[in-house]
């Protein structure tokens, strides 16, 4: 008689997560891996990257599939499904992860850096689901997963092309949930707070003086639990959405915040730093503005 804790298991999937040699890809990846994927395949902008993820998978015992495929390419990543679909029956699970940000003032903002976000952070999820979808429609089963953000909520200074690609795949989600659902497909978003990776190590750095950097005092004032949430704080929801236990949710962005989207926040001056708990430090592995 199987269990309730039987339905969150994958077995059998096979799981593909965009972008995922390190950050919350690789946690996402890690995290199906634990819970029975039966194949974990990944992509990512180069073959350093790929090699750099291929041995963060075999050290966690994952035999995992990586090849280089730019999600803004619709040849590569036509190309990526076909193998994977001839490899190991086609994909399963789809986490929409790769993704940019350029934090420029939107009036200092060139077209060519607003195309590269939107490219990445929306054409690429359009084009993988895309991608993936009609293996789904064939089995009568899917899971597509994508990267939503705070910013498909707010806005803040500096972010405008970032909101935009993030407010447009929260609708993606939600447009894929109403055209497919009939097909036992369900697409919904995660949308993470503040989590600790290479993407948001710029906003953590520490000051000349070795004080907290303003924006890490800001986001601590803005969030109940005073901290950054790091990647295996994601990997719970990451695997609920990914099994048969979410099946009857659809077109839904699970906010996992720490309470960021609930919450006013408080007067960064008055935090008492004596009780942050300390956040992990992040490997600042291409650390850039993209
Ligand atoms: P990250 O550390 O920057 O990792 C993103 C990954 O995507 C990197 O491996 C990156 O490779 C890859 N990538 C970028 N462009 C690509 C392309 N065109 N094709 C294939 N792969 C590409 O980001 P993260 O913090 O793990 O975030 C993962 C996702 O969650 C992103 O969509 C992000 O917007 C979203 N998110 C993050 C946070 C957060 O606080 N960290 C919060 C909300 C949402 P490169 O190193 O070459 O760029
Ligand atoms: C920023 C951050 C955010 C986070 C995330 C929040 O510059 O404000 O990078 O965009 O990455 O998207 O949910």
């Amino acid at each position: 008689m199987a269990g309730i804790l039987d339905k969150f298991r994958l077995d059998g999937k096979v799981a593909w997560v965009t972008g995922a040699s390190y950050g919350l890809g690789l946690a996402y990846a890690k995290a199906f891996a634990e819970a029975g994927a039966k194949k974990i395949v990944f992509n990512d902008i180069n073959q350093e990257l790929v090699d750099r993820g291929l041995a963060e998978y075999k050290k966690a015992g994952i035999d995992a599939y990586g090849a280089v495929c730019d999600v803004t390419n619709e040849e590569q990543v036509n190309a990526f499904v076909k193998t994977v679909e001839e490899k190991f029956g086609g994909v399963d699970i789809l986490v929409n992860n790769a993704g940019i940000i350029k934090r420029i003032p939107m009036t200092e903002m060139t077209k060519q850096q607003w195309d590269q976000v939107i490219n990445v952070d929306l054409t690429g999820p359009f084009l993988c689901s895309k991608a993936v979808l009609p293996g789904m429609i064939a089995k009568k089963a899917g899971k597509i997963i994508n990267a939503c953000s705070m910013m498909s909520e707010l806005g803040r200074e500096t972010v405008s092309a970032y909101a935009a690609a993030k407010g447009g795949l929260k609708m993606l989600t939600k447009n894929v949930c109403s055209e497919y659902g009939q097909y036992n497909i369900q697409c919904n978003a995660i949308g993470p707070g503040y989590i600790a990776t290479p993407q948001t190590a710029a906003l953590r750095e520490k000051q000349a003086d070795g004080s907290m950097a303003p924006f890490d005092r800001f986001i601590r004032s803005k969030t109940p639990a005073q901290r950054w949430g790091e990647t295996e704080d994601l990997q719970g929801l990451a695997v609920f959405l990914a099994s048969p236990a979410s099946d009857f949710i659809n077109g839904q962005v699970v906010y996992i915040d720490g309470g960021i989207l609930a919450y006013i926040g408080q007067d960064p001056s008055q935090l008492d730093e004596s009780k942050f708990q300390e956040v992990t430090g992040v490997e600042d592995v291409n650390v850039v503005d993209k």
